[in-house]
């Protein structure tokens, strides 16, 4: 018997015609000059700190060199277009597009030898990273935790001298010393990752490494770096195929690489930058003195919401934040988690409630499917800045601190139900988990911080139990329109 085959391809058809590829011949703009380092080349980085260094009025003098993180995907792909890459602004109305060229070159992170000599590199003024919540390795007492097992190889690395370090943090110590034996002098470290303090948080992580290997270097990072503190905003959701397609069909070009966001977005700056910055208040960023109102505002209402939606959306079914939130009972766990997130943020200046009534509309997007696992990963470092600080504040008012202890509760029910954790702690997690129903829950929420379990701190022993009475609110599911 003979099988006749029939090619996929309809030989009549006609060719489909390639569009070219994004790149700096097909959109002639010239490569500014590197003077900012960027550590973790993700779609935020490219949807934020890229798009405000494009916008700033002196964007020809400042070009950024931007470093992956564990993969070289995203620096092949955008090097392939000299950098290039298109933001989709995508509103209710429709899409808008706009072609990026500050990246002016990128750079697979385990390249730590480029990383150091642009480091080291007088011109250079500024690093700024987003290298995850997750990755500055923070014990629960706030301090860099020397024992995780990325952090030990590290420090046993640069201590032989037999290798380039692996971790973000490993590497950007290694590119400092680089800088001080180059005599290249002060510059900024700007954080942009979601954390609390977010400048000290990185000047601790940072210090907490070089000390550990050398104390002269340690020294002169001190005297030398200025870690500014930042609160970034711009919701970003993964790129997906139909994207690129979109961006073809708009532009008449093809690029790998364009990156989808928010008309929002937002940036609070506060700090020194010794060897200058661009104009990046050109594109509506802010300068300000004192940032953790900023911090906290952002923090609890958009990330807490984002947490609380995450897990307590997927546990009823749900895919996406706009579908979460138009579940009643995700709805009413959010709002009631911003009333005793505002009871605990300062002053009218905010304008908590415009500020709510805006991330409504923005979580409700229909146009921006912003996936609910995106969200979900790195729970226990997200949780300590998000669910864990606004409990902690109302148990300190004398209240029970329920709608933060609600976001805690659907976590451990998320992380008990999951079939695979993506979690710095997902083998503690994971060893909690399988204990009984009391020591579990206690065990999980001395992962998330030891003043929780703490009976002489504000929390204490009531905290475990009402964590405990509030597991398996959102397990039932989704109530049908
Ligand atoms: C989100 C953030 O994934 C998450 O944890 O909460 O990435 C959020 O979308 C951004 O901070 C918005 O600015």
């Amino acid at each position: 018997m003979s099988i006749e085959l029939t090619s996929a391809v309809n030989p009549e058809r006609e060719p489909a015609v390639e569009a070219p590829r994004l790149t700096r011949r097909l959109r002639p703009s010239a490569k500014a000059p590197v003077r900012i380092v960027h550590l973790g080349l993700g779609a935020f980085h490219r949807s934020h700190q890229a798009w405000y260094t494009h916008q700033a009025g002196d964007a020809a003098e400042w070009g950024i060199a931007a470093f992956t993180g564990r993969r070289p995907d995203a620096a092949l792909a955008l090097a392939e277009q000299d950098g290039l890459y298109t933001v989709v602004e995508r509103a209710d109305g429709g899409d808008s597009f706009a072609t990026v060229s500050s990246i002016v070159e990128a750079v697979d992170g385990a390249d730590v030898g480029r990383l150091a000599a642009l480091v080291a590199a007088p011109a250079t003024a500024i690093i700024t990273l987003t290298i995850t919540e997750a990755a500055y390795r923070l014990g629960a007492d706030g301090s860099l935790d020397r024992s995780a097992a990325d952090v030990a190889a590290d420090l046993a690395l640069l201590a032989s001298g037999s290798g380039h370090p692996a971790t973000p943090l490993g590497r950007l110590v290694f590119a400092l010393a680089a800088r001080r034996a180059a005599g290249a002098g002060p510059l900024a470290v700007v954080c942009c990752d979601n954390l609390a303090h977010n400048g000290t948080v990185a000047r601790n992580a940072v210090l907490g490494m070089a000390r550990a290997w050398d104390a002269g270097l340690a020294a002169w990072i001190e005297a030398n770096t200025s870690f500014v503190s930042t609160s970034v905003d711009r919701i970003t959701p993964r790129t997906t195929g139909a994207d690129v397609a979109a961006v073809e069909a708009a532009c008449g070009y093809r690029d790998n690489s364009p990156v989808v966001a928010e008309p929002f977005h937002n940036w609070v700056l506060s700090g020194d930058f010794p060897a200058g910055r661009p104009r990046w208040e050109d594109a509506g960023a802010v300068f300000v003195a004192d940032i953790e109102p900023y911090e906290n505002r952002k923090l609890w209402l958009l990330n807490g919401a984002h947490s609380l939606l995450a897990y307590a959306g997927a546990l009823r079914g749900h895919t996406t934040v706009a579908q979460a939130l138009a579940d009643p009972l995700c709805r009413d766990a959010v709002e009631r988690f911003w009333d005793a997130a505002e009871a605990n943020l300062p002053g009218p200046d905010l304008d908590i409630p415009a500020y709510r009534a805006a991330l409504i509309e923005r979580f409700s997007s229909a146009r921006i499917a912003h996936h609910l696992a995106q969200i979900a990963m790195d729970g226990s470092t997200k949780l300590r800045m998000r669910a864990v600080p606004v409990l902690l504040a109302e148990r300190a008012r004398g209240r029970s601190g329920a709608a933060a202890a609600l976001m805690i509760a659907a976590w451990m029910d998320f992380s008990a139900a999951a079939a695979e954790l993506h979690d710095p702690l997902a083998s503690e997690i994971a060893a909690a988990n399988a204990l009984s129903a009391a020591g579990r829950t206690r065990a999980l929420l001395e992962l998330l911080s030891p003043e929780l379990v703490d009976p002489a701190a504000a929390g204490g022993g009531p905290v475990v139990e009402l964590v405990e009475s509030l597991r398996g609110t959102f397990s039932g599911p989704a109530v049908p329109e």
